[in-house]
């Protein structure tokens, strides 16, 4: 039998841990995607993230300045893509989760499975290689390096699409391994435009380019304040994340579901949550029922308000007792989001409740949003 490579011995020991695509690329900057994020950032593209920052994009852009002496850089890929349980068929309101928030927090899993892989490279190369591994929260920009290593393409809704489609996480680990290059894939969407069309929010504002700010994922997850009032009644029944562009994507009518069984949802609930129960949690409730989810990062306040606008959005009467408490709330946020939801919901309970609380608030954005609810200017 022949004698395996190196590179071949490391994809599959990637697949032997249960990754789904595998490549490799060298350790040279990154200046055209970090020319293009210095400049999205620049043109207040990249919303309000205060980590974001120049500093980052550049110490991200040279991996050989992450690890001195890295020369190579191993592209993983990982699939998320489950089912959901069930689809609701009770008469309780809903709201929608994105797919990859449905199971464990991938962070954690990952980080577990790239520390065996790193093991493992130095058992193969026979003596310790020196190597540093990221998931998201480097400063790397994990897609380009997913490109250059030939693990996928640029989709025009900016996500790497690989063969099996774009419901992948994706991770890298810098080492000072020599190995060879994979190329580039030479795909590209064609004449394809159905992501930009389909972003409820005009968030994909021309090919490969996004605007965080209007983005639903942005909006949900990251951002701690209020959410503009133009966007909130096209940010639909989404509380955590967004699956538009994905689920329209043909490439994605390929996609395996996921072998990673902690990415699947435990139940119903994860991924189609029971809107009027998330409203009532305290802050103690919210962080045991999302221990080890993703959804902790939104936190309790921030969920409370995606949940106010999904009830708004949804536009069902029997939301408004429970909005009638959410102003209440200590939370000016959840205080206003709850008034724009009556609002929207409109009928002489949700006004009743609008009025009784205008006359008891003293925080003057609440104030605002309930003068607008009353008068009808919810958007
Ligand atoms: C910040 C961030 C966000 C922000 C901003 C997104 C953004 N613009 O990048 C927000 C909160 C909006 C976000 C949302 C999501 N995110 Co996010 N996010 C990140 C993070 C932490 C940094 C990304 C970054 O640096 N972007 C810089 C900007 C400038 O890059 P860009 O928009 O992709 O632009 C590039 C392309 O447009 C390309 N390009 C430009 N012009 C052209 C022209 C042509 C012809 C071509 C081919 C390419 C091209 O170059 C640009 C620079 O590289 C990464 C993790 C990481 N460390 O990399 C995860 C990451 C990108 N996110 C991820 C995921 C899963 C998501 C969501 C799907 C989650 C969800 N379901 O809600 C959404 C997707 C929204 C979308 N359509 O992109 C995955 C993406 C996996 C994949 N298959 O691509 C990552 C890689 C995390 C991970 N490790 O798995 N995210
Ligand atoms: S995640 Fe949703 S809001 Fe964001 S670009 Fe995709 S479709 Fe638009
Ligand atoms: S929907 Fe079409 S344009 Fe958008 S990423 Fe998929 S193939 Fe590309």
């Amino acid at each position: 039998m022949d004698k395996l490579t190196i590179e071949e011995r490391i994809k599959d020991l990637a697949e032997e841990l249960g990754f789904d695509g595998i490549g490799f690329t060298d350790a040279e900057p990154f200046s055209k995607h970090q020319e293009i994020a210095l400049a999205r950032l620049e043109d207040g593209l990249m919303g309000e993230l205060s980590w974001y920052t120049p500093e980052r994009i550049e110490r991200g852009s040279d991996p050989a300045a992450i690890l001195p002496g890295g020369r190579s850089i191993i592209s993983l890929a990982m699939s998320y893509y489950s089912v959901a349980p069930d689809a609701p068929t009770d008469d309780d309101l809903h709201g929608r989760v994105s797919n990859y928030a449905w199971g464990q927090d991938y962070h954690a899993l990952l980080r577990k499975k790239l520390k065996v892989f790193i093991t493992r490279l130095s058992e193969m190369a026979g003596e310790t290689v020196r190597a540093k591994a990221y998931n998201d929260t480097g400063p790397v920009q994990d897609r380009a390096i997913a490109e250059r290593a030939g693990v996928g393409w640029f989709g025009k809704n900016t996500n790497i699409l690989t063969s099996k489609g774009s419901w992948v996480f994706l991770a890298e680990v810098i080492t000072d391994m020599e190995l060879q290059p994979d190329v580039p894939l030479k795909k590209t969407c064609g004449a394809c435009t159905l992501c930009i069309e389909a972003c409820p929010t005009g968030a994909l504002i021309a090919p490969y380019v996004l605007d965080s700010n209007r983005c639903i994922s942005y909006l949900t997850i990251e951002l701690r304040g209020a959410i503009p009032r133009e966007l909130r009644p096209l940010v639909g029944d989404w509380i955590f994340g967004c699956d538009i562009c994905q689920d329209v994507c043909p490439v994605n009518r390929k996609a395996e579901l996921t072998k990673e069984y902690g990415f699947y949802a435990k139940d119903m609930d994860t991924a189609n949550p029971r809107l009027l129960t998330l409203l009532t949690l305290s802050d103690e409730e919210f962080a045991a029922q999302f221990r080890g989810s993703p959804i902790r990062r939104a936190k309790n306040e921030g969920m409370k308000r995606n949940v106010c606008v999904a009830l708004g959005n949804i536009g069902d009467e029997r939301a408004v007792s429970g909005l009638t408490r959410a102003l209440m709330e200590e939370s000016a946020l959840v205080r206003c989001h709850a008034a724009w939801a009556l609002g929207r919901i409109g009928g002489d309970a949700a006004i009743r409740s609008l009025r009784e609380a205008l006359a008891q608030e003293h925080d003057h954005n609440v104030i605002g949003e309930i003068e607008c609810a009353l008068d009808g200017d919810e958007e």
